[in-house]
């Protein structure tokens, strides 16, 4: 895992620049990416269809938070969206809740139903657990909480308390796998992975991957589970932010091994600047998953990491002064499946500086994938 290879012989990829839409002084927080359309919310929420290069922009007005999460709530076919919404707006609510609303927006009127109120959340994840359909909510980045559908999808979503951290840092990131291998997801949050119990009723346990706790925002990470042992960590609130591939050991109870894909063997380093923007996707399409990550400050560079397949990752510069807040894999010859993009025509999708761009894949497909 640790070898270091003198020349690094990944392929190059080539991306051209295609600027979508422009956001002029409007704020966004986060966004989503449903096939061609790319949702986006901050101080409104706003839907543009990549294939048109149209926007839309809802009568929803925040300013909402950065956590979100597209799901159908009601079950009528139709995507609805989780915001946390950092005004009360127009819902009605109890005298005794102040602070932000975590509210869904029906499709297609956007009509806003509170889930729970008081709510202060950056990550929200799409969740089913025990076959009961929700979401997961870290909540003033230290509680771990899922709120299920209830019956009447109009009414307030019970909430159960998964866990709590009693650390001084900040923790950030959810993604789910099952991390134990027993047939049910476990939660990967911050520092931590949580085992699911047998039963919805059980608690649930925790255990430490790594230890990333110096500064308050240490534990803010993005978090994506790459498999089948390996999961990709970076930090997104600081400067020099820490980027690492975790390899599970054998028993994952016990500290995952790092390999930081920052620090290079020869004792370069590279000082990623608040890398906000993440997602996953096979960039070149030979069947292993690599990786975009956009810093949102600095230099404001957008890079690629190639996955060699041996537990390297290196790094291809895409360009400079992007500024990503968000990026986003984009399959644009929909091939893939939803989740993860592969192969051929796969571009990115960037938003900084006031501008949404397409960033095309145009390399050649080269070698045949798995
Ligand atoms: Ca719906
Ligand atoms: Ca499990
Ligand atoms: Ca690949």
């Amino acid at each position: 895992m640790l070898l270091v290879l003198p020349v690094l012989s990944a392929q190059s990829l080539r991306f051209t620049r295609k600027d979508l839409a422009k956001l002029g002084g409007e704020r966004v927080t986060g966004s989503a990416l449903l096939g061609r359309t790319l949702v986006t919310w901050g101080d409104r929420l706003r839907w543009l269809n990549l294939s048109e290069g149209k926007g839309t922009a809802s009568l929803a007005r925040g300013p909402f938070a950065e956590g979100g999460a597209v799901l159908d709530v009601d079950g009528d076919g139709r995507p609805d969206i989780v915001l946390n919404d950092t005004v009360l707006n127009d819902i009605v609510l109890n005298d005794d809740a102040p602070g932000r609303a975590l509210v869904w927006l029906e499709a297609p009127d956007w009509k806003r139903h509170a889930i729970d109120t008081a709510v202060d959340t950056t990550d929200v994840l799409a969740a089913q657990l025990f076959g009961r359909r929700g979401i997961l909510v870290v909540h003033r980045r230290a509680q771990v909480r899922f709120y299920e559908i209830p019956h009447r999808a109009a009414d307030r979503w019970p909430m159960t308390e998964i866990y709590s951290f009693y650390t001084p840092s900040d923790q950030g990131g959810l993604a789910l796998a099952d991390v134990d291998g027993d047939g049910r997801p476990d939660i990967l949050c911050g520092n931590y992975w949580i085992r699911s119990p047998k039963s919805f009723d059980l608690p649930w346990r925790l255990f430490a991957i790594e230890l990333w706790n110096e500064e308050p925002h240490s534990a803010m990470l993005r978090l994506a589970w790459i498999g089948p042992r390996e999961l990709i960590a970076m930090q997104r609130e600081m400067n020099g932010a820490r980027l690492a591939c975790f390899v599970k050991p054998a028993d994952p109870r016990q500290l995952w091994t790092a390999h930081s894909i920052t620090e290079h063997g020869t004792g370069e380093s590279l000082a990623l600047d608040h890398p906000r923007g993440f997602d996953v996707a096979d960039f070149n399409g030979d069947g292993r998953l690599d990786f975009v990550v956009g810093e949102s400050s600095g230099a404001g560079r957008l890079f690629v990491f190639h996955n060699d397949g041996s537990g390297r990752f290196t790094p291809q510069e895409i360009a400079t002064g992007v500024a990503a807040e968000r990026v986003h894999a984009v399959d644009w010859n929909g091939v893939g499946r939803p989740g993860v993009v592969t192969g051929k025509g796969t571009g990115i999708i960037t938003i900084g500086k006031g501008v949404i761009s397409l960033w095309q894949n145009g390399t050649r497909r080269q070698g045949i994938p798995p």
